[in-house]
């Protein structure tokens, strides 16, 4: 059977981030990606001003409860960037409403990097955030979001083991699903993730390309997700995302483009595919 994701996130309708960057890559792996938007945005927020923003929590519960009514099934519900904190409860309501025990729920805590929140969300956000990340069978933080949510400073790269490990311990606190926490860097030249599968942790590492991009995020989780639901391992899962994130914005880089304007992801598909083992 064709493995099938609910991708709940906003569409922001141009700069490659959330369900533009979701609804492809799952696409991509041979995965059905239904979608329900959270808000339609003009852009993203991230170094764009004056974009438009139209809410739609109040679409939310009732998509969940049409999709309830028609039978729907779903191998995995994948959220993301959510535009407040009603839509935090909201899409936890909704996960009730058409999940079912056999739905995997994978949250990633959009809403933080480089130690700020991102622009409009309020101060008590991450600790809303924790009610989604406690029903969540795996969390996709990065060090910023973790560090918000466990009450820890951020600290930048190269981080110590001491630090990743304080965050990992209030993270557990939080969920008791599986974590991935990205953006872990020890040394100059790799950057990473921990992945703690109840006690055992590994830590997965690609080449750190030195540049940023928006919406990396969202490619990183997307490809999680793909293998996750293709039935690798966890580790194995956040490898090939991170392999697959990093050649997209060392591609990127090389063409000199636009920070905000996000990576391009489309011309990496077939790497992506071989790291899946699909090709
Ligand atoms: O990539 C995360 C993201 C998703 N959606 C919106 C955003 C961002 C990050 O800034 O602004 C609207």
């Amino acid at each position: 059977m064709q493995k099938r994701v609910a991708a709940i996130h906003d569409i922001s309708c141009f700069g490659k981030c959330s369900l533009t960057v979701a609804l492809p890559i799952i696409s991509a792996a041979g995965i059905e990606c239904a979608g329900i938007p959270t808000a339609v945005l003009s852009t993203h927020t991230g170094g764009f001003s004056g974009y438009t923003f139209r809410d739609l929590t109040d679409d939310i519960m009732p998509v969940a409860d049409h999709w309830k009514k028609e039978g729907l099934t779903f191998d995995a519900v994948y959220t993301g960037y959510l535009g407040s904190v009603e839509q935090i409860d909201l899409v936890c309501r909704a996960v009730d409403t058409f999940g079912t025990d056999d739905t995997l729920l994978i949250v990633d805590p959009v809403m933080a990097d480089h130690g700020k929140l991102y622009g409009g969300f309020p101060e008590n956000f991450p600790k809303e955030m924790i009610r989604l990340c406690a029903k969540a069978d795996i969390i996709t933080p990065n060090i910023t979001e973790a560090a918000f949510m466990v009450d820890m400073p951020y600290c930048e790269a190269p981080h110590s083991e001491e630090y990743i490990n304080g965050l990992l311990d209030g993270l557990r606190k939080i969920t008791d699903g599986k974590i991935v926490l990205t953006g872990v860097c020890y040394k100059d030249g790799e950057i990473g993730a921990a992945c703690l599968d109840g006690n055992n942790l590994e830590y997965i590492f690609a080449p750190k390309v030195d540049a940023m991009y928006h919406g990396t995020g969202d490619i990183f989780t997307s490809t999680l997700t793909c293998g996750i639901l293709l039935g690798k391992s966890l580790s194995e899962s956040a490898l090939v995302a991170a392999k697959y994130t990093a050649g997209c914005i060392k591609r990127t880089k090389e063409n000199h483009p636009t920070i905000k304007y996000g990576v391009n992801f489309e011309a990496e598909i077939p790497n992506l595919l071989k790291l899946l083992e699909i090709i």
